[in-house]
């Protein structure tokens, strides 16, 4: 399998630590994003959204979205699960996987705030508050969704093991701690960093471990 990759893309890195955390080995290919590669020609024809990551199947079959491509891990190689087998908890589980994908990622990627600088001008400062207001807004709702609330306490996001909210809330934290978002005030997101930081394969996922850091 192929994965075509950008090591400081949040939503490849999600796909990196599920990989890590199945022991699947894949090809990273760099689409590098600063240089506009996403939009060549070549690799439109792979991922018409122009947006990595994009997993690439032995048979030809293209797989695009981070968490569609994480899904299709989790039915090649169901352990270790990162999607509980209880509904509720799945469904909790899924509930701050969504809510970083669709609610906080978007609007701090490359292409918006690229619009945001050449097509309404907005000052590097107005920018920068931006990314820090909708990452600050984000975070905070989902260190209320992870708390305990009758589901057994961490150090993950839902008690004792890895699940696809760890698995995207680390890369998010990568992007806030990139753009210098206060976080202090995060405890349960803290303690979950802290404790990711500990395993291997969010260690062997991180953007700095990839062979295109710059
Ligand atoms: N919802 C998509 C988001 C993918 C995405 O936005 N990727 C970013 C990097 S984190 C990208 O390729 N951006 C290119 C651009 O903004 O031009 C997913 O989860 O895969």
């Amino acid at each position: 399998m192929i994965l075509y990759d950008y090591f400081r893309s949040s939503a490849a890195y999600r796909v990196r630590i599920a990989l890590q955390m199945k022991g699947i080995v894949v090809e990273h290919r760099q689409v590098h994003l600063q240089r506009g590669e996403q939009s060549r020609p070549s690799y439109l024809a792979t991922n018409p959204q122009a947006l990595v990551p994009t997993l690439e199947l032995d048979d030809g079959t293209v797989l695009t979205q981070s968490l569609a491509i994480i899904e299709y891990l989790e039915a090649l190689r169901p352990e270790p699960r990162l999607i509980p087998v209880d509904p509720v908890l799945a469904a909790r589980v899924r509930a701050v996987a969504l809510a970083i994908a669709c609610d906080i990622h978007p609007l701090n990627n490359p292409r918006v705030v690229k619009y945001l600088e050449t097509e309404l001008n907005a000052p590097e400062t107005g920018v920068d508050a931006w990314r820090r207001h909708w990452l600050l807004n984000g975070l905070e709702a989902v260190e209320r969704l992870i708390a305990p609330m009758g589901s057994p306490a961490g150090p993950f996001c839902f008690g004792a093991a890895v699940t696809l909210a760890d698995v995207c809330l680390i890369p998010q934290l990568y992007s806030a701690r990139r753009f210098e978002t206060p976080l202090d005030h995060l405890p349960r997101i803290l303690a979950v960093e802290a404790a990711c930081a500990d395993l291997p394969a969010f260690r062997a996922a991180h953007p700095s471990r990839q062979a295109d850091a710059q």
